[in-house]
This record gives C-alpha cells, sequence and structure tokens, in this order.
C-alpha cells in the first residue's frame, strides 16, 4: 500500500505498511483498485459523453466508489470487493452500449480493459504496480492527479448529499468523469493538469452550492440555536456524519418509540435547521470530533448510526451497537441498506436494538450555540456592518475545515483563546469542536464563533464574504478583513480548498500541515499563485494575520 490523502498520514509522507487511520495495506490496494477501475469507466463514459449518450446509474455509482474511498468512510474489505466486482460489470455494460453505437474501442487502455474472476484475482490485481498512486513516477505529475483525485472525492461526497435529497446537476458528475479520466492521459503536462485543479475547484463550487441549495430547500435556512450538549433518561441513537436525508428518516422513524437521537461529530449543525426541531425526541448533540470517538461512543450506551466518514476502529466495548448506511462501512458493523426507489431506508433494526440499550452517561451540560449560516448571517448583516465601520469588529478569521487527534492541533484552541476581542471566528465543519465550547463571548450580542454548518458549509462563508465584498462596494475579496486559517484533514477540505481558490480567496493558511501529496514544485504553485502558506506558532501567526 501507498496512501498519503489524508493530514495524518505516517511520517507525514505516507502510509506504506498499515494506515494511520487504521486501514489495512489490503483495503488500501482495494481503494486503489477502486479508484483505477472509476478511471476505466470513465474513460468510456467521456466517450459515450461526446456522443451525447447517457449512461443510466453511472452517475449514482461513480459518486459513491469515490465516497466510499474517502478517509474513515469505509474499512469494508468486502464492500469493496464487491463494489469492483460491480464496477467491471457496469464497464462491460457501457462498452457495449459503445459498441452498438459503432464507437472504436480498439485501443483501451488497462484501466478500461483489465480483466479479474475471483476475489483472488482482484486482490492480486490490486497488488500490482500500475495500479497504486505510485505508479506515476514523475512527483509533480502525481501530485496534481492525486490533489486532483482528492478534489474530486471530496465533491462526489457533496454531490451525493445532494443527490440523496433529489437535487442534481448533471454537470458535476460529467466534470467527475472527465477529470478521472483526463488524469489517465500521459500526454497532459503539468501546466495543463494545474488548469484542471482549478476546474476542479470550479466545480466544487457548483457541487457545494447544489448541496446548499438541497439542504435549505428541504430543511430550510439554518438559525441561531442554542444546541443542549446534556442527556435526558431515554435510551438512544447517535447519528454521525453528513447526510441529513439518513437523519431526517431516523426521526421519523423513531417517533412514538421512546428511543432518542443524539447528534456526534459533524451531524451537530443538523440541530440548526427548521425542520429538524419539531422532533421532540431530537435531544441535542453528545460530544465532540469524531476522533474521540472511543471515549464517547463508550460512555454513550446506545446504539450509533455513521452515515459517512469518519469512522474509527472501534473498541470491543461499544462495536456490537455500531452500524453504518449509505457509503460507509466497517467489517463487523451492521449495515443498513440503500433506499429502493422512493421508499425510506428500513431503521427499524438499529432502533430496536437501541430500547435494550442503557441511557446515554452525561459527560457536559449546557448549550452551545450555531446556525450561522448565509442566510441568518444576512439576516445580521446590518448589525455586523455596523461593528465593522465602527471598529468594534476589527477582523474575521475563517477557521473552517476538519478536526483530527494530532496534538498539534491544540494550536487552533490556543489560537482562538489568543486571539484579540475585537476579532470574529467564521467556522464550519469539525474543525470548530477546537474552541466551540470556549465562551469567547459576543460583540454587541453578535457572538464571537459563528459556526455555519458541517465541512460544505464554507460554502456559506464565501457567500458571506462575497456579501460584505458587496456591501462595503469593494473589487476584490481580498480586501475584506479577513484571514483563512484552515485546518484540513481529508479530502472533503481538499474540494473546499481548491473552491475558495477557484473563488479568488488568497492567502490561506493551511495546517497542520501541508499535505503530503503536495510536491516541492506544486506547493511552489500554489504559493506563488495564491500565497498559500501554513502555520507557525499562535503567537506569530495572529501578529502575521493582523498586521
Ligand atoms: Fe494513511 Fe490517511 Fe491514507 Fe489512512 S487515509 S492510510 S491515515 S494517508
Ligand atoms: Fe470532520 Fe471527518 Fe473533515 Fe466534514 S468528520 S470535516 S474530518
Amino acid at each position: 500500500m501507498f496512501c498519503f490523502q489524508c493530514q495524518e498520514t505516517s511520517k507525514g509522507t505516507g502510509c506504506t505498511r498499515v494506515g494511520v487511520c487504521g486501514k489495512t495495506s489490503e483495503v488500501a490496494n482495494l481503494q486503489d483498485l477502486m479508484i483505477y477501475a472509476l478511471k476505466g469507466i470513465s474513460q468510456l463514459a467521456t466517450k459515450a459523453d461526446e456522443i451525447g449518450l447517457e449512461i443510466e446509474g453511472l452517475d449514482r455509482f461513480i459518486v459513491d466508489g469515490l465516497f466510499m474511498t474517502i478517509t474513515n468512510a469505509n474499512f469494508d474489505r468486502e464492500r469493496f470487493l464487491e463494489k469492483i466486482r460491480e464496477a467491471l460489470v457496469k464497464r462491460e455494460e457501457i462498452e457495449k452500449i459503445l459498441l452498438e453505437k459503432n464507437v472504436d474501442l480498439s485501443n483501451l487502455s488497462d484501466y478500461a480493459s483489465f480483466r479479474v474472476n475471483t476475489d483472488d484475482d482482484i486482490i492480486y490485481k490490486s497488488n500490482s504496480e500500475e495500479v497504486g498512486v505510485l505508479s506515476t513516477k514523475d512527483e509533480d505529475i502525481r501530485s496534481l492527479r492525486e490533489l486532483i483525485t482528492y478534489g474530486v472525492k471530496g465533491m462526489a461526497a457533496y454531490y451525493e448529499h445532494a443527490h440523496n435529497l433529489g437535487f442534481e446537476n448533471k454537470e458535476i458528475p460529467k466534470f467527475m468523469r472527465k477529470a478521472l479520466s483526463m488524469i489517465t492521459d500521459d500526454s497532459l503536462t503539468v501546466d495543463e493538469l494545474v488548469k484542471l485543479t482549478l476546474e476542479t475547484g470550479e466545480h466544487g463550487v457548483k457541487a457545494m452550492a447544489l448541496l446548499d441549495e438541497a439542504n435549505t430547500t428541504t430543511y430550510g435556512n439554518p438559525e441561531i440555536t442554542e444546541v443542549n450538549i446534556g442527556v435526558r433518561n431515554n435510551p438512544a441513537i447517535l447519528v454521525s456524519g453528513h447526510d441529513l436525508k439518513d437523519l431526517e428518516e431516523l426521526l421519523i422513524q423513531t417517533q412514538g418509540t421512546g428511543v432518542d437521537v443524539y447528534t456526534h461529530s459533524e451531524m451537530l449543525p443538523a440541530n440548526y435547521y427548521p425542520a429538524f426541531k419539531k422532533y421532540d425526541n431530537f435531544v441535542g448533540n453528545y460530544g465532540n470530533a469524531w476522533w474521540k470517538q472511543n471515549e464517547e461512543f463508550e460512555k454513550f450506551n446506545g446504539a450509533i448510526l455513521f452515515t459517512t466518514n469518519c469512522i474509527i476502529p472501534p473498541k470491543e466495548s461499544y462495536k456490537d451497537r455500531v452500524y453504518t448506511t449509505g457509503s460507509s462501512g466497517y467489517p463487523g458493523f451492521k449495515h443498513i441498506p440503500d433506499r429502493k426507489g422512493d421508499n425510506p431506508k428500513d431503521f427499524s433494526e438499529i432502533i430496536e436494538h437501541a430500547k435494550r440499550l442503557p441511557v446515554p452517561t452525561e459527560i457536559e451540560t449546557g448549550k452551545i450555540v450555531g446556525g450561522f449560516a448565509h442566510a441568518q448571517v444576512f439576516a445580521l448583516a446590518d448589525k455586523i456592518v455596523e461593528a465593522v465601520k465602527n471598529g468594534d469588529i476589527k477582523k474575521f478569521f475563517v477557521m473552517a475545515g476538519c478536526d483530527g487527534r494530532m496534538k498539534s492541533r491544540n494550536y487552533y484552541t490556543e489560537f482562538a483563546q489568543a486571539l484579540p476581542k475585537d476579532t470574529v471566528i467564521l467556522t464550519a465543519g469539525c474543525a470548530k469542536y477546537r474552541y466551540n465550547k470556549l465562551n469567547l463571548g459576543d460583540i454587541n450580542g453578535i457572538p464571537r464563533v459563528l459556526d455555519a454548518g458541517q465541512c460544505n458549509d464554507s460554502y456559506s462563508l464565501a457567500l458571506i464574504a462575497l456579501k460584505l465584498k458587496e456591501i462595503f462596494e469593494l473589487n476584490d475579496i481580498n480586501e475584506l478583513p479577513i484571514a483563512y486559517n484552515i485546518a484540513w484533514y481529508e479530502q472533503k477540505a481538499v474540494i473546499v480548498l481548491l473552491s475558495l481558490l477557484s473563488l479568488g480567496v488568497k492567502n490561506i493558511h493551511l495546517g497542520p500541515t501541508l499535505p503530503a501529496f503536495l510536491s516541492p514544485n506544486v506547493a511552489k504553485v500554489l504559493v506563488d499563485n495564491f500565497g498559500i502558506g501554513t502555520i507557525k506558532d499562535v503567537e506569530s501567526d495572529i501578529e502575521y494575520f493582523l498586521a
């Protein structure tokens, strides 16, 4: 195996024997083969696109396959074996359609033509040199190919959530196919790949806009909300991950059962949506960011549902009460199957299971405040603009992104604490758990930490910046008093970053370390063109940002 797609990659260079995330070498290789097969499918599908042929079910298939390979989403070897087999069936289907249309398929690449029959064949192929990341020898080309792949993975995750709510924008999966196919083309130069990277960012914006539309149309605009972080005395289910549709169906199916529902980690922002407030068994949020799950799931006592990443290898003490659904999976966890047609998922098993389990142990009490997505912030715009004009707010700090287990991430807590009292933090994603319980106070009633929502709601932060640019009549988004100090961990943060770059945001600082997959030359392109930087220490960084 060789994997360097996330921030916690071994030694800051790459996981080679087992993932720091807990991914086995076998699953890492299967994920590589999954991507390899999707590239082959994409090569064929772009031929179909060229002649305006639509292949039914293909968008969903590719999006799900990409999502399964995101860090901490799926560790289940059986699911990957099955999905790779399905990929080859899909590939044959497309091939057949193209041949019927007399498309020339005489020169297919290995991506589009390799064959495997048994599980052993699949494992053998997944181990071969041409499949993995290191098969691209030139480090700059490899770096760009992977940067694009990870961006597309993040885009796929966001697209899948929108799609689950019945929202589509065909242009997005079409771009994914194009990008996956183009990065297999050895004739592409560094410059062409840089261009494709920027295009990936543009489509990232479209994917986040689509998801925003899907979420707000379906569930209303997030609004200022005090979220309970304590517990009640009923058996319960803890929902983690990012998929709101899953949460909604679970809330409906738990009505009248005596089972409460809580959010964990990235599901916290669900509490901000008006549509979920009507469920009186929806209690609030339990715990913190994903990496604390070992400890927190143990204490929760009830059943746990993962709708997406981030899963970490479980402890024996709770592993029999965890369920996955959608693209997520873990060997030994029970998996709740997909929707069939318009029918909702069947959550009866997890609900029955929860009834038999003890009530949650309280680990915190009180409330946290959030719900500052674009509409809510626009509603407060007068107040915010006034505070900026009279100097009560000197600067905004976008501190969106991911949290992670590395000690070095204490930086973000210390940074938030050390910021002057006339600054406001704009956040989204699980990065917020580093400072959302610090009670940093408010400025004229505006909380100093404004949480827009999940990582995909970083889109809201971009809209807010664009709105302020308009109000202050500026020519460039970079003239605003906004600094970007973003924490990253997995591939959704990659698409958020590429999206911000495509919107023209400059001088983004990325930490706690720069991605291992950026070669020195590619990193230089990002530094020279976009002023990308990383973090040093709290004191000098604050000084730098405020200068
Ligand atoms: Fe390592 Fe991250 Fe890849 Fe897991 S996802 S194997 S921790 S680089
Ligand atoms: Fe967090 Fe995994 Fe990225 Fe959606 S839940 S932000 S790390």
